[in-house]
């Protein structure tokens, strides 16, 4: 096992001046990808202090207060009889918001790290970790020396699927995975639900036959859009309580591309 972990160290130390500069490039790019896509990017980016090649890290939350603990969870880092490497332990089931203590004891023989991280990164560094380019001070992770115990204070500011890992060339794919779950609050998803504005108007038309309203309304605000005289789409159900001259309170939303009305009292 030895020399095969030395081998393949040995394999990708001579590959990395070949692509090193353009791996950089990419994971920039990445990096904002990831951002879009999760939509948190921004206001979490201020937060971190790790510069560019971590603002990733930020996705899955922040180190925690340990002072505002919400609760502990215990990990344990081991080897199995079968070759297997494991995280082993309580559920990592989290909401947003709250702080966990990961407590984490490797009973394994070899040594072991715990990372918190999204699935993309973890994938990233675990190809830094087989380049030896890994830096191993960051606070969502620790690495245990066998018998060795350690702690991880994290706040788990956004939603979203994220894994636990050990990055130790080979670890990884001998199992050392876990999945970390963090679901929204509680009071965000009704608000979610319940955040609907409503927008007053006058029904000036009604087209039952071509599903169309003409509303002369107050800014809407989800579509950031001023108030204006304007058609709208609305179903067969919606139009038969619609009259000319009613005053409404409704929602209009994007279907299929084109403003409906979608809510009304
Ligand atoms: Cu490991």
């Amino acid at each position: 096992m030895k020399n095969l972990l030395l081998t393949t160290a040995i394999a990708f130390t001579f590959a990395v001046p070949a692509y090193a500069a353009g791996t950089h490039a990419k994971k920039h790019d990445e990096v904002s990808t990831e951002k879009a896509e999760d939509g948190h990017g921004d206001e979490h980016a201020e937060m971190d202090g790790h510069g560019d090649d971590h603002a990733e890290a930020m996705m899955i939350g922040m180190p925690g207060d340990s002072s505002k603990v919400d609760r502990t969870v215990n990990v344990i880092l081991l080897e199995t009889d079968d070759g297997e490497m494991l995280i082993k332990g309580d559920d990592m089931t989290f909401k947003k918001g709250e702080t966990i203590l990961f407590k984490i004891k490797n009973e394994g023989e070899q040594e072991h790290e715990f990372v918190l991280d999204t699935v993309e990164n973890n994938a990233k560094h675990k190809i830094e970790m087989a380049k030896m380019m890994m830096e191993h001070d960051d606070p969502n992770r620790i690495t245990l020396d066998s018998g060795a115990s350690g702690e991880v204070v994290w706040n788990f500011s956004n939603d979203g699927t994220f894994e636990a890992a050990c990055l130790i060339p080979g670890h990884y794919e001998s199992g050392m995975h876990r999945e970390v779950s963090v679901s929204m609050e509680m009071a965000e998803m009704k608000m979610a639900q319940a955040d609907v504005v409503y927008t007053k108007g006058t029904i000036t038309k009604v087209d039952a036959k071509g599903g169309k309203v003409t509303i002369d309304h107050g800014p809407l605000l989800n579509l950031d859009m001023p108030g204006m005289k304007m058609v709208f789409r609305a179903d067969e159900e919606m139009i038969a309580k619609m009259s000319e001259g009613q005053n409404i309170e409704f929602v209009a939303e994007p279907v299929k591309g084109k403003l409906t009305v979608v809510k009304l009292k």
